[in-house]
C-alpha cells in the first residue's frame, strides 16, 4: 500500500485536498486530507467516485478517428501525424487564425493549460474571451474594486449578518456550509436571496425570493433607503470611494414602491432588508454565479458591491462582497503558460456566442481546425442546435477527452490522462487560497497521454520551437517561479502537502488603495464607460424574460438550469451512470397544464426543446420551470437546446438564465 496526497481536479468551488491510498496500481480509497483546514474533514460523493469513474469500461483509452463506418482506433503516431497534417494545411492556406482553440475548466490542473502556449508557438489562434461561468461578476468587481478578492471563510465568524445572494453552497460548495452554519451558531443572522427555495435557503433565518433578474433593482432600492435614512458610512465614502454624488442622485429613482413592483417583493420586506443590512454590521455578502447569468447581471453585481461600500462593509473583518478569490494567480507565470512572449496573433470571439461567431464573425479566415479540451461545449454552451450546426461546418475537429461526450464525437479523439495518472499543481478553488501538488499516482489505462505530451509531440512534428520540451516537473517549477521568487515557495515544498498561500489576505482591501485607476472604490467607474457600459450601476429589465412578444407566443415561464449537487456539469451524466433527468415545477403550474407527478413533459423555447419526467415541488415559484444543467443529448433533457447564446451586459458572460419557456404534456 502506498499513500499519496493530491487534490480534486473538478470544476468546483472547494478544491478538496485528498489522501489517496493505492495498491498494485489500483486506487483503494480517496479520503479528505486533514492538513487542509477547509476541506479536511469530508469530501463529497463526486470526490470518492473518481475511483470508479476513471476505471469505467467506456473510458477512452486509444485514439479514435471518425470514418464512414464509425469510430476506428488509430495508432498514436498516425493520430499525431493526421492532426499535424490538418494543422499544417490550415496554417499554410489560411494562417494561425484558422485554428480554433476551445477549452474550459474540466480539469483544474495548471499544466493542462499549457495547450494555450502550443497555439502561440504555432503563431496564434482564434480563442474566446468571456465565459459561460462567472465573467459578468468578475468584470463588475474589477470595475468597482479593481479585482475580485474574497474574505477567508473563517472570517465569517466576525459577521453579524450573512447574505448569500444567488449562490447555493448546499449543492455547489459543500465546504462553505460548516463555516456559514458555525457563524450562525455564533450569532450571525443568515439571509438567502434566491428566487428558488434551495437547500441553502432552507438553512436561512430568512429567505427572500425576488423575481429572477430583478436583484439589481433590489440593491438600488436598498441603497435608496439607506441613503434616505442616513444609515451610511460617511467616513468610508469620503476617504475610500469616488463617484458617490452621481450614484446618490441615480438611486433617488428607486423608491421601495417601484422596487416592489419590479421584484415582486412586499415593500416591507425591501425596507426591512435595507435596514437590517445597514444596521447589522459587520455584514458579509456571499455572491453566487447563478445570480450573474442574466442579461442585466453585471450591473446587478455592481449595484450589490455599492451596497457594501455605502455601509462601510469593505475592508473590515466580517464584511465584504465575496465572489471570487484571485490571490494565487498573480504568482503564476501566465506569459510562459499562454505564450504571450511569442507575440501570437489572436482573434477573439465571445465564448457564449460560439455558434453565432462561427456562422457570422469568424469568416476571414474561416475556422479549419478546432481543438477542444477539458470541455463539453455541445452540451454546455447555450443554443446547442445552432452550435451543432456550426460545428458540423468546421472541416476538422480534434477533441481531447476522458469519455465519448456529445462533443468528443468529432473527427479525431485523443484519450487523455486523468488527475491520478499525471503530475500537476492545483490552485483552482474559487474561494480559498490553498495550493496542492499532485504526483502521478497510478498508470493511465490503455494508451492515454497527458495533453502536455500530446502537444510536445505535435510541436515536434510541426517544428514549433517555442513549445517547451522539458519534463513536466521542470516546467511546473518554471511556471511557479514568481511564487518562488516572491513567497519563497518551491515545488519541492508543495510536494510535502497542501499549502495556504503565505500572506493570503483574510480580509481584502483592509489597508491601502483599491486596485482601480484612482485607488478608490468606484461607485462611478469611468473604466466601465470606456468599455461601452455605463459608469454607474443601473437596473435594466432582463432581455428575454421581459420580452412581451414571446409572452404572447406562450413562452411565459422562467426556464432556470442551475448546477446539480450530484454532478459537475455534464461530467457525471455518463451513459448508465445517472439518475433520470427531471423537470421541476410547482403543483400550481402543473395543474394549469394538466400535469401530474411522473408525467412526461415537453419544455420548449423558441430555440429548441427537451423532454423529461415531471417532479412536483412546492419550492419552485409558480411561473418557473427548473431542470438541472449537464444532461447529455441522449438523456432527452439537454437544457442548452433551449437557452440562448446571448451575452450579459458586462464581461462577455453567457446569459443562460435569461430564458423563457412553455411546457406541455407529452
Ligand atoms: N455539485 C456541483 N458543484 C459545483 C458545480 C456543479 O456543476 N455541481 N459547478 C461549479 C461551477 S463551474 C460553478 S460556476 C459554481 C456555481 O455555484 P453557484 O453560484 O452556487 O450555483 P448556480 O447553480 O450557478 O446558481 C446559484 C443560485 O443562483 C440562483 N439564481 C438564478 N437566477 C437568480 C437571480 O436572478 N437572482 C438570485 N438572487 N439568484 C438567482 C439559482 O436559483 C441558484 O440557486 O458551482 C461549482 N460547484
Ligand atoms: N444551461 C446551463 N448551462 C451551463 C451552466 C448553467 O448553469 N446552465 N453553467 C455553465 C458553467 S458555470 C460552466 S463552468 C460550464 C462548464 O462547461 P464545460 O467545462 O464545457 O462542462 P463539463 O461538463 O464540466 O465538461 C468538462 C469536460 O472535461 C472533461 N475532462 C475532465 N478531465 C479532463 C482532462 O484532464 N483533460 C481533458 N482534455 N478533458 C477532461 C470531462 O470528461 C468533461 O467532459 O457550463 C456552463 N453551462
Ligand atoms: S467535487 Fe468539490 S466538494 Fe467534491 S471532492 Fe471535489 S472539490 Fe471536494
Ligand atoms: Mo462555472
Amino acid at each position: 500500500m502506498k499513500v499519496y496526497r493530491t487534490a480534486c481536479p473538478l470544476n468546483c468551488w472547494d478544491q478538496c485536498s485528498f489522501i489517496v491510498t493505492v495498491k498494485d496500481n489500483t486506487v483503494i480509497s480517496i479520503e479528505p486530507d486533514p492538513a487542509q483546514k477547509i476541506t479536511g474533514r469530508f469530501i463529497c460523493a463526486k470526490g470518492r467516485k473518481h475511483i470508479s469513474r476513471l476505471r469505467r469500461p467506456d473510458r477512452l483509452t486509444v485514439p479514435l478517428v471518425k470514418t464512414a463506418s464509425g469510430f476506428q482506433p488509430i495508432p498514436w503516431p498516425e493520430a499525431l501525424a493526421l492532426a499535424a497534417s490538418k494543422i499544417k494545411e490550415a496554417l499554410n492556406r489560411y494562417g494561425p487564425l484558422s485554428l480554433l482553440h476551445y477549452y474550459d475548466s474540466g480539469h483544474g490542473g495548471l499544466l493542462k493549460n499549457i495547450e494555450s502556449r502550443f497555439f502561440s508557438a504555432l503563431g496564434g489562434c482564434t480563442v474566446h474571451k468571456g465565459s459561460l461561468c462567472w465573467s459578468a461578476g468578475l468584470a463588475a468587481q474589477t470595475y468597482d474594486f479593481g479585482a475580485a478578492l474574497s474574505h477567508a471563510l473563517d472570517d465569517l465568524y466576525n459577521s453579524r449578518l450573512i447574505i448569500i445572494w444567488g449562490r447555493n453552497p448546499a449543492a455547489t460548495a459543500r465546504h462553505q456550509l460548516p463555516f456559514i452554519l458555525k457563524a450562525r451558531q455564533k450569532g450571525a443572522r443568515l439571509v438567502v436571496i434566491d428566487p428558488l427555495h434551495t437547500a441553502t435557503a432552507a438553512l436561512a433565518d430568512e429567505h427572500i425570493s425576488p423575481r429572477p433578474a430583478s436583484d439589481g433593482a433590489l440593491a438600488l432600492g436598498m441603497a435608496h433607503l439607506i441613503i434616505k435614512e442616513k444609515l451610511l458610512d460617511e467616513a468610508f465614502i469620503r476617504e475610500r470611494s469616488s463617484g458617490f454624488a452621481a450614484y446618490r442622485k441615480m438611486v433617488e429613482d428607486y423608491p421601495p414602491e417601484k422596487v416592489a413592483a419590479i421584484t415582486g417583493l412586499p415593500v416591507g420586506q425591501i425596507i426591512g432588508l435595507a435596514r437590517l443590512y445597514a444596521t447589522t454590521g459587520p455584514a458579509a455578502i456571499l455572491l453566487g454565479y447563478g445570480l450573474q447569468r442574466h442579461s442585466n447581471s453585471g450591473n446587478t453585481i455592481r449595484a450589490i458591491d455599492a451596497l457594501a461600500a455605502l455601509t462601510g462593509n469593505i475592508g473590515v473583518p466580517g464584511g465584504g462582497v465575496s465572489y471570487a478569490n484571485f490571490q494565487v494567480a498573480p504568482y503564476i507565470d501566465s506569459s510562459l503558460l499562454e505564450g504571450e512572449d511569442l507575440k501570437p496573433q489572436r482573434r477573439y470571439y465571445p465564448k457564449p456566442c460560439l455558434a453565432a461567431a462561427l456562422q457570422h464573425q469568424l469568416k476571414d479566415p474561416p475556422v479549419q481546425v478546432a481543438y477542444i479540451s477539458r470541455a463539453n461545449p455541445l452540451t454546455q454552451v447555450g443554443d446547442s442546435a445552432a452550435l451543432k450546426q456550426a460545428f458540423a461546418a468546421i472541416p476538422f475537429k480534434i477533441v481531447s477527452e476522458l469519455f465519448m461526450t456529445d462533443t468528443a464525437a468529432a473527427d479525431l479523439v485523443l484519450p487523455c490522462t486523468a488527475f491520478l495518472e499525471e503530475e500537476d499543481l492545483y490552485y483552482n478553488s474559487m474561494s480559498h487560497c490553498y495550493l496542492n501538488y499532485g504526483p502521478k499516482i497510478i498508470d493511465p489505462p490503455g494508451q492515454c497521454r497527458h495533453e502536455y505530451e500530446i502537444m510536445q509531440a505535435l510541436a515536434r512534428e510541426l517544428g514549433a520551437t517555442g513549445f517547451p520540451q522539458l519534463p513536466a516537473e521542470e516546467l511546473l517549477a518554471k511556471l511557479i517561479l514568481p511564487l518562488t521568487r516572491e513567497k519563497g515557495i518551491t515545488l519541492q515544498q508543495l510536494k510535502a502537502g497542501p499549502l495556504l498561500l503565505p500572506g493570503a489576505k483574510a480580509v481584502p482591501w483592509r489597508h491601502g488603495p483599491f486596485a482601480t485607476a484612482d485607488g478608490k472604490f468606484n461607485f462611478y467607474a469611468p473604466a466601465a464607460e470606456n468599455e461601452g457600459g455605463t459608469a454607474l450601476p443601473h437596473y435594466q429589465a432582463p432581455r428575454e424574460l421581459s420580452n412581451s412578444r414571446l409572452h404572447q407566443q406562450g413562452y411565459r415561464y422562467w426556464f432556470v438550469t442551475p448546477h446539480p449537487a450530484d454532478s459537475i456539469h455534464s461530467a457525471h451524466r455518463l451513459p448508465g451512470e445517472a439518475k433520470r433527468p427531471r423537470v421541476y415545477l410547482s403543483p400550481q403550474l402543473a395543474e394549469e397544464h394538466g400535469l401530474a407527478q411522473g408525467d412526461r413533459a415537453r419544455v420548449s423555447s423558441p430555440r429548441g426543446f427537451l423532454e423529461a419526467e415531471v417532479s412536483l415541488s412546492p419550492k419552485i415559484p409558480p411561473a418557473t420551470v427548473m431542470v438541472y444543467e449537464g444532461w447529455w443529448e441522449h438523456s432527452g433533457a439537454a437544457v442548452n437546446n433551449l437557452t440562448s447564446g446571448e451575452l450579459t451586459d458586462l464581461g462577455n458572460q453567457a446569459a443562460l438564465y435569461d430564458c423563457l419557456c412553455k411546457i406541455e404534456k407529452v
